[in-house]
């Protein structure tokens, strides 16, 4: 039996950190193939599939910047899943062997991203944690994968962690005073330019691991070139829902390893509403159908 790519040692570190990196677990043809697509979908070639949303960078939309092509304007691809070539990235047995040992072998897809940071526009993504935007619990099983698609470094934008923040609280977030910042794009209250930052310099193929409380963002990219990266996120299948509101079918939630692998995520359980996502969320819309911010 071939041994898994995530080592005893790199769990250790993972449960300790809140990360780890697995070097060059993909290859460069597989990345070529999925830096091909995000091309065909930018440019049109291929229609975008239900459910995908591709986004522009915010400095584009507002016109603060010139375009020199199509590529340069977009800020991410998000909801892949039912798109044919990207699908081999979540559907990938050398990640999701390595997926399994952090949350077993059961998993559904919770959010998938293809993030290009062109050169030009500002595209820092603040310090936050991702379990803000999820509506399943427990955080422990949750994981994010994020694989390098061209050389990430700390000039064109790479992932910074702060080690160790996974074993903290969902924090509240806020909107940041920047100029620029995608729509979202929340940071996280209370932590200061002082926080221990590690920045994740890495080569195509390698792809970091985290946890969904972990606090991480990325910088801007200063170079003249992109910085592209591939990622999901993967929830056991015995999760609960646990927003407020039963919006299960929002994203495509599919199902990759199991009993019900190819089939969309159905829960065990669904509409507790033990979380509150207002708590930590800086809007005051409502965000799940059926919630309201008064008591009746
Ligand atoms: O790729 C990036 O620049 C940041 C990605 C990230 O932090 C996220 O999507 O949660």
């Amino acid at each position: 039996m071939a041994t898994n790519p995530i080592t005893d040692e790199m769990l250790e570190q993972y449960h300790r950190d809140g990360y780890v990196v697995a070097r060059r677990l993909l290859d460069e043809d597989s990345l070529q193939q999925w830096l091909e697509r995000l091309q065909a979908i930018v440019d049109g070639e291929v229609a975008p599939a239900e459910r995908m949303l591709v986004m522009r960078d915010v400095m584009v939309v507002k016109g603060a910047v010139e375009t020199r092509s199509r590529l340069e304007a977009v800020a991410k691809v998000q909801d892949y899943e039912n798109d044919p070539v990207l699908w081999g990235y979540v559907n990938d047995d050398r990640l999701l062997d390595c997926v399994e040992r952090f949350v077993g072998h059961d998993v559904f897809t919770l959010h998938t991203m293809l993030i290009n940071k062109p050169p030009n526009v500002d595209g820092r993504h603040p310090l936050h944690q991702d379990l803000l935007y999820f509506p399943f619990r427990p955080a422990e099983k949750m994981v994010a994968t994020w694989t390098a698609l061209e050389p990430v470094t700390k000039e064109n934008g790479c992932l910074v962690v702060v080690p160790g923040s996974h074993t903290g609280e969902l924090l509240e977030h806020e909107n940041m005073d920047w100029d620029f910042v995608n729509a979202a794009y929340w940071g996280a209250k209370g932590v200061g330019a002082d926080a221990p930052r590690v920045h994740l310099e890495m080569d195509p193929g390698d792809t970091v691991f985290f946890h969904p409380v972990l606090i991480h963002g990325s910088g801007r990219n200063r170079t003249q070139g992109f910085r592209r990266a591939i990622s999901a996120h993967y929830c056991a299948t015995d999760c609960e829902w646990a927003w407020a509101g039963d919006a299960v079918l929002q994203r495509p939630y599919r199902v990759v390893r199991g009993e019900h692998a190819g089939e969309r995520w159905s829960g065990p359980k669904r509409g507790e509403g033990t979380v509150n996502p207002l708590d930590y969320i800086p809007i005051t819309a409502p965000v799940a159908p059926g919630r309201s911010d008064k008591a009746d």
